[in-house]
């Protein structure tokens, strides 16, 4: 899609992201948040035509995030934002962190990564986890950056059929539901991701006046 062809009513920003989940999460939550704070319209790739994968090469979310806003932005000239998010598990040293969308390998699903968790976690006590997000943003050319995590633990086996990647292992502090068993309108009250484009979108509204 052309610049120009884009309806000029509200301001337009690219979601970088090939995953389809994230792109529902936050469309969930920008209505979550309501008309009043959100002035902004979302574009996926797929809307701007943009099919290739995007190279996410770095050692750190941060790094990656930006390296996906910059890639859109290069090619588009289109305010962009993008999210890397990574499960750091602390009894396998922040495993699988910024490789959490290949653990178990290239190609792999999320329920080969679900697994492979599992079996690392066997027989382990030490539970403790966290999701960590980080959005980079590219407005004007200029980069920024907002970040959300969520505390949690590891379940011993899967549950629940919502959410994606691994939520069906992951139970948020303070509850008995793993992400997988919860409404998405529930997991988006305390997830990272919801954390960090709650900042993205304080933000917005302080640009935007
Ligand atoms: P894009 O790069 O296109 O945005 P991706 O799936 O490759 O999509 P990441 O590089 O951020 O995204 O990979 C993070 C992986 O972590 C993702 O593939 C999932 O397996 C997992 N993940 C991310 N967010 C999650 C969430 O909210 N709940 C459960 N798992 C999640």
């Amino acid at each position: 899609m052309e610049n120009d062809e884009l309806n000029i009513s509200m301001m337009k920003l690219v979601f970088a992201t090939h995953n389809e989940h994230k792109l529902k999460e936050l469309r969930s939550k920008l209505s979550q948040l309501g008309p009043d704070r959100v002035h902004w319209e979302i574009f996926s790739l797929d809307d701007i035509g943009c099919t290739e994968e995007i190279p996410e090469p770095h050692e750190t979310l941060q790094e990656n995030a930006m390296a996906k806003a910059r890639y859109v932005w290069e090619r588009y000239s289109l305010p962009c934002f993008a999210d890397d998010t990574g499960l750091e598990i602390d009894a396998l040293d922040g495993r699988p962190g910024v490789y959490s969308a290949r653990y178990a390998g290239e190609g792999c699903s999320f329920a080969d990564n679900v697994l492979k968790v599992l079996k690392e976690m066997k027989g382990e006590h030490r539970r403790s986890a966290r999701f960590r997000t980080v959005i980079a943003l590219i407005l004007e050319g200029e980069g920024h950056y907002f970040e959300g995590q969520v505390e949690g633990s590891i379940l011993e086996e899967g549950r629940g059929d919502g959410g994606f990647g691994y939520d069906p292992v992951f139970m948020p502090e303070g509850y008995a539901l793993s992400f997988a068993e919860m409404p998405l309108s529930e997991k988006n009250r305390i997830s990272h991701r919801a954390r960090a484009v709650e900042q993205l979108i304080e933000f917005l509204a302080m640009v935007d006046g």
